[in-house]
């Protein structure tokens, strides 16, 4: 009798044990399908602003596609309350302390520098920050002007985004008479 109920034990853990590998295979199936259902994972590319020029601006920037569209944040803080241009400049380069190295506003279509939306632009002309008095501001972007690790001439991998000292004026060529660089930081595939 304690025989059979011992063996009626071990079968019903066996039964049971198949059952979970069953539930399990199924869910693991469910996922790979819905894998192929959805939208390609979205791509996101970041910035870590560091300071330049003696300043002590830090600040992060997230590049988040989404189909074709790429929406760009940028905050940034220690900053001076006031007016300041940011634009991606043509290196992902903060070697230099005055933020130099990051070279000139990024224009991959040759245009003239302007205002974000109107007439003529560079594809880095993000235009200004408002920074209040608790020395942080923000701006957010949506575009399709942008791609994102593609390694075309629009991709914004590799660039710099720069934070300066004064207003963009959107009219100044060929940097919208900013100042100086205050703040700089690499754009790279986010992983
Ligand atoms: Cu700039
Ligand atoms: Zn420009």
């Amino acid at each position: 009798m304690k025989k059979r109920l011992i063996t009626l034990g071990i079968n019903t853990s066996f039964l049971l044990l198949i059952g979970i590998f069953l539930v399990l295979m199924s869910c693991d199936r469910i996922q790979q399908q819905a894998g192929v259902l959805s939208i390609p994972s979205t791509k996101q590319a970041i910035a870590t602003i560091g300071s330049a020029s003696g300043s002590s601006v830090t600040g992060m920037a997230t590049f988040t596609q989404n189909g074709d569209q790429i929406t760009l944040t940028i905050e940034i803080q220690n900053a001076s309350p006031g007016i300041h241009a940011v634009h991606i400049h043509e290196n992902g380069d903060c070697s230099s302390p005055d933020g130099k190295s990051a070279g000139g506003h990024w224009n991959p279509t040759g245009v003239a520098h302007g205002k974000w939306g109107e007439g003529e632009f560079h594809l880095g002309d993000l235009g200004n920050i408002t920074v209040g008095e608790d020395g942080t501001g923000g701006i957010e972007l949506t575009t399709s002007l942008w791609e994102i690790g593609t390694g075309s001439d629009i991709d914004v991998v590799g660039r710099g985004i720069v934070v300066h000292a004064g207003a963009d004026d959107f009219t100044s060529q060929p940097s919208g008479d900013a100042g100086a660089r205050i703040g700089c930081g690499a754009i790279a595939l986010a992983e």
